[in-house]
Parts: structure tokens; sequence; C-alpha cells
């Protein structure tokens, strides 16, 4: 269902989200919400509370150990997949998505459900509102990661020099490449899993016609 999402709903619901997150962890999801403000105006400006909603829902599950977001996914009927026990960063996308609905009811809209899911690793034909989340909590201005730096420069000046729609979509279709190509790059130096997801996201992005 698409809810509607007021000012005064966010305004309550960042103080809420308060007591879900560490204060590091608060800092960062408060930033990806304005930056998530910043990309609305730039792609999707009818959905911004709707974006912004999705930010400062997105992380809620965070801080929770293995056994707890194992737990939650029992609760919810979420199927972990092998790759998830052996990538455990990567549950708590989906239990986000899955206590969003149990405790914050008036925000389970679709948009914001899947904003949430695909947050961390993004996936083919994933939508604009999607990538906005994704790149928002990648590039936000609290992030001091030497590959986060980069790509929010390379977003932001290659934007500034973009002269129309087109022009925009390309620099956000670029950004996103680049974005799975740093993730991945520091997965392999990592020896970490690479989820099938992140991969079928960058190959979508680099033909996205096909
Ligand atoms: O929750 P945040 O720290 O704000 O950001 P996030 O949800 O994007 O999570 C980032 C972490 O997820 C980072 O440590 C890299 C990891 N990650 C992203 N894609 C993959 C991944 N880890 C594995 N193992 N495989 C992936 O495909
Ligand atoms: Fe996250
Ligand atoms: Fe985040």
């Amino acid at each position: 269902m698409n809810r509607e999402i007021t000012d005064e709903m966010l305004n309550t619901l960042r103080e809420q989200v308060r007591e879900y997150l560490t204060e590091k962890r608060y800092a960062h999801t408060l930033s990806v919400e304005s930056e998530t403000g910043k990309l609305a105006a730039l792609f999707l400006p009818a959905e911004q509370n709707c974006l912004r909603a999705a930010a400062l829902l997105h992380d809620i599950t965070k801080r929770l150990n293995l056994e707890k977001q194992l737990q939650l996914c029992q609760n919810f009927g979420i199927i972990v997949t092998n790759d998830e026990t052996k990538a455990p960063k990567l549950l708590h996308a989906k239990t986000a998505a899955a206590v969003v609905s149990r405790d914050f009811p008036q925000f389970a809209d679709n948009r914001v459900l899947s904003g949430i899911r695909w947050h961390t690793t993004g996936r083919a034909g994933m939508s604009l509102f999607e990538s906005i989340v994704y790149l928002a909590d990648y590039i936000e201005p609290t992030r001091t990661f030497a590959d986060c730096v980069m790509l929010r420069q390379f977003f932001w000046e290659n934007i500034s020099l973009a002269a129309d729609a087109d022009s925009r979509m390309e620099v956000l279709r670029q950004t996103m490449v680049l974005s799975f190509d740093m993730t991945i790059r520091q997965l392999l130096a990592e020896g970490a899993l690479v989820d099938r997801d992140t991969i079928e996201a960058r190959n979508w992005f680099l033909s996205p016609a096909l």
C-alpha cells in the first residue's frame, strides 16, 4: 500500500527511531535523511517524505547481534540464505523492513519497505527510489571511508555539470556502477563473500536496458 507521509509524521519518527540506534548510527541516520532530501530534489521531488521515512528507518536493526537477527528472521518467516549466514551484515536490511511493518505500521508503505530491504546490496532492476536510499546511505557526509569520500565527490561534481534530466540520470547510473565496483573490490580484498544481488545490481546498472 502507498501511504501519505506528512512532515509531522517525520518529526515524530525522528524521535522514535533514536531508541533503536546507537548514538553514532543515529547521527548517520539523520545524515542519510538529509541526503535523501537533496537527492529527492534532483530526482524524485514528489516522494521526498517517503524517501526521508525510508532513510530514518533503514538501519533500525543494525545494532542487533547475529542471534537476534536470526531470531527475528524466524519470527517473521524470513528465509535466511546460506550466503547470509556467512555475511550476517546483510541481514539487517531484511529484518529492518520486517520490524517497520511490526513497530511502525503507519510507515509500512511499499516504497519505504523496498527502499529499506535493498539498501545494502541493491538489486537488478532496482527502482529510482531504492537507488536514492542506497546512494544516500553510501555518500552521506559523516562517512569518512576513502571510497565514500570518492563516490560523494564523483556524484556531486558530475551532477553539477549535468544540464538536464537525462544527464542527471546518466550521472546517477555511473555513480551506482562505481559504488558497486568499490564495494565488490573491498569485499574481494577482505576475502568476503559477495552477495549475488550486489553483482546483479552492478551488471544491471552497466547495461540497464538489457
Ligand atoms: O548499514 P550501513 O553501515 O549504514 O551500510 P550498509 O547497509 O550499506 O552496510 C554496509 C556493509 O555491508 C559493509 O560492511 C559492506 C557490506 N556489504 C554490502 N554488500 C555486501 C556486503 N557484504 C557482503 N559480505 N557481501 C555483499 O555483497
Ligand atoms: Fe545498513
Ligand atoms: Fe546506513
